[in-house]
């Protein structure tokens, strides 16, 4: 008894890639072990302490950052290229209140985008 299975080949010619190439610009995320959670879109509330542009580094005064399961602290962020305009970054102070949205890059954590 023969069972010809030739039907269905074509079902997966096309699959959406148009979303994922939206979502991650740089495509720095592969190295990334749960594609499932969308934390880089999460805006959390920042308190500038230190501004360095020079180093590309801004100490923040952070509230809870859900996705990196991090309570809210004083600590360092590196600072991504194109997190904001170069007129923003250059009128940064100590004391401004941000909204930004940190990623964890090759290990470091970094602010990925802010906003005033
Ligand atoms: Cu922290």
């Amino acid at each position: 008894m023969k069972t010809l299975l030739i039907t269905g080949l074509c079902a997966a010619a096309s699959l959406p890639l148009s979303a994922l190439a939206q979502a991650a610009p740089t495509g720095h995320e592969s190295h990334h072990a749960a594609p499932a959670r969308q934390g880089a879109e999460e805006w959390v509330a920042a308190e500038i302490r230190r501004v360095d542009l020079a180093g590309r580094k801004l100490t923040l005064k952070h509230a809870e950052i859900k996705h990196l399961d991090m309570p809210g602290m004083t600590m360092v962020f590196g600072l991504k290229d194109g997190a904001a305009a170069p007129e923003l970054l250059a009128s940064l102070k100590p004391g401004d209140k941000l909204q930004v949205q940190v990623q964890m890059l090759d290990g470091k954590t970094v602010v990925s985008a802010l906003k005033r």
